[in-house]
């Protein structure tokens, strides 16, 4: 994988190209929720006031006017239709939660997490051994495929320690998607927009993981 030392010079690469992504992840049909397909029928009113699980929230959010569908009557592939094949070893809680908006707009070509951009924003510093939920927001109107290298993201679609792990997580407009991160690995690694003109416009933090007592 590269690290952030790497990304200077080959920002382009994703590091994970010799990863067998067929390996991690089986197609479950068993929890796919057939009758929001048809959102033309949703009553938006409704949705504000209705409790929002793991794997609701991975479905896009009606209110942000893109969304997705099959052609032909077909079925639009969600992160819910998604199942790692063998229980996560060590699922549990996370330690803490960090807030990530995807951040930005289209008229000035301003790409950012939290409002900033990489050259200006801090690293963020996990603790080895430590388990940090990542909850990302996206403020804007298009996708960003956020990509975490050097660990697993184990995105919550509501399975536990059946939750897929991902290494690009998409994050439509106006959606919210929580991953935890088993932060096992030492060293300085990107996380960034896989858009990679958002990448360069500033979508991209350094993850600095340190040895030490977690806080
Ligand atoms: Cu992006």
């Amino acid at each position: 994988m590269l690290t952030m030392a790497d990304m200077s010079g080959h920002a382009g690469h994703d590091g994970h190209g010799g990863m067998d992504h067929s390996q991690t992840v089986t197609m479950d049909d068993s929890n796919v929720d057939h009758s929001t397909m048809d959102h033309s029928k949703m009553d938006h009113s409704q949705m504000a006031g209705m409790p929002q699980t793991p794997a609701e929230l991975v479905k896009p959010n009606p209110a942000s006017g893109v969304y997705p569908t099959a052609a032909n009557g077909g079925k639009f592939l969600l992160y819910t239709d998604l199942s790692a094949l063998t229980a996560y070893p060590e699922y549990r809680a996370p330690d803490r939660e960090i807030d990530i908006d995807l951040t930005g707009m289209m008229e000035r070509y301003l790409w950012t997490l939290n409002g900033e951009k990489f050259s200006d924003a801090d690293p963020i510093r996990l603790k080895l051994g430590e388990r940090v939920r990542l909850k990302m927001t996206n403020t804007t109107m298009m996708n960003h495929p956020i990509h975490l290298h050097g660990m697993w993201m184990q995105l919550d679609v509501g399975k536990g320690a059946h939750n897929p792990l991902k290494h690009v997580v998409n994050v439509m407009p106006g959606q919210t998607l929580y991953v935890d991160v088993a932060v096992d690995a030492l060293g300085e690694w990107p996380f960034h927009c896989h858009l990679l003109y958002h990448m360069h416009a500033g979508m991209m933090r350094k993850i600095i993981v340190e040895d030490g007592v977690k806080t």
